[in-house]
């Protein structure tokens, strides 16, 4: 692997953000993410292979070590402030999509769950992929997934989930979108979340991935 996306990678799992960053003190000084991103941006390296060969892994490995109690919370947290300073260089690209737009996809993180960089991806492919999104953010109830929808009518819905609690959260909205419009497609994602439990709670379609995603949505119109 190219060695600048080593260090990114690095940097990420670290939770070195930038080059002023005084977190983690053996890193003082360096370059963080935010400016390796643009580096190796710059050296000609394509946005998917950051996001898929140093982004995503590093997120992996501190998830990891979260669970085996290696880190806690704040540096998980640093390490999606690292994630998210070197996104920000990627974004433009994903985003660059026809200036058509194909149709409106409503995305959001249900409510009591905080994590978006999953979700923000998801919304950057599938803006990239010619769709209008209106993206509602994190923590996200049922009333606001529904005044959304009444907003954009016959937009596909979105609904991300990254906690084992949360995913309860998604079957009570996917509920309440089913009982007033069961005609509305909806597509749920996160880590927790599989094509059973879409299943079993009614969704129409789930994808691991954004790229699922994208192909879902396209195919759908
Ligand atoms: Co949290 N966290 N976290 N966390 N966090 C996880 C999810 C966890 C698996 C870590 C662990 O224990 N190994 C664990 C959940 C366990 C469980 O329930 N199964 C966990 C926990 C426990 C918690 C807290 C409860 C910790 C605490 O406070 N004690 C707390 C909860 C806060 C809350 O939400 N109420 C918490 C907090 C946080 C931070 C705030 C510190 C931070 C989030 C920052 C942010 O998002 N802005 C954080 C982080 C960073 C993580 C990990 C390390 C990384 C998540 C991530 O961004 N992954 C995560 C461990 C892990 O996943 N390995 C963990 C990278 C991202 C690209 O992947 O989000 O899976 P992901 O998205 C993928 C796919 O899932 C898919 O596409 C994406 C790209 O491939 N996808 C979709 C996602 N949404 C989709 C929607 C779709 C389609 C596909 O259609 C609509």
């Amino acid at each position: 692997m190219d060695d600048i996306l080593v260090q990114i990678s690095k940097c990420v799992e670290s939770g070195k953000i930038d080059k002023v960053s005084p977190y983690p003190p053996d890193m003082k000084g360096q370059d963080g993410a935010d400016e390796l991103a643009k580096q190796a941006l710059d050296k000609g390296i394509k946005p998917d292979q950051i996001l898929e060969n140093a982004l995503i892994p590093a997120m992996a490995i501190v998830g990891d070590r979260f669970s085996r109690k290696e880190i806690y919370v704040p540096q998980m947290l640093m390490a999606a402030k690292a994630m998210s300073s070197a996104m920000k260089h990627l974004k433009p690209f994903f985003q660059s999509g026809e200036a058509k737009r194909k149709g409106k996809f409503i995305v959001g993180t249900v409510a009591g769950d905080l994590h978006d960089i999953g979700k923000n991806l998801v919304a950057m492919m599938i803006e990239g992929g010619g769709w209008e999104v209106i993206d509602l953010g994190v923590d996200v109830g049922t009333d606001k997934f529904m005044k959304a929808i009444e907003e954009n009518p016959g937009a596909v819905i979105g609904l991300s989930a990254l906690l084992t609690t949360t995913m309860e959260n998604m079957k009570k909205t996917v509920a309440s979108i089913r009982e007033k419009h069961p005609d509305l497609r909806i597509l749920v994602g996160g880590a927790p979340v599989t094509k059973e439990y879409c299943e079993k709670i009614g969704a129409d379609f789930y994808s691991p991935d954004p790229q699922g995603a994208v192909n879902y949505l396209n195919q759908a119109v």
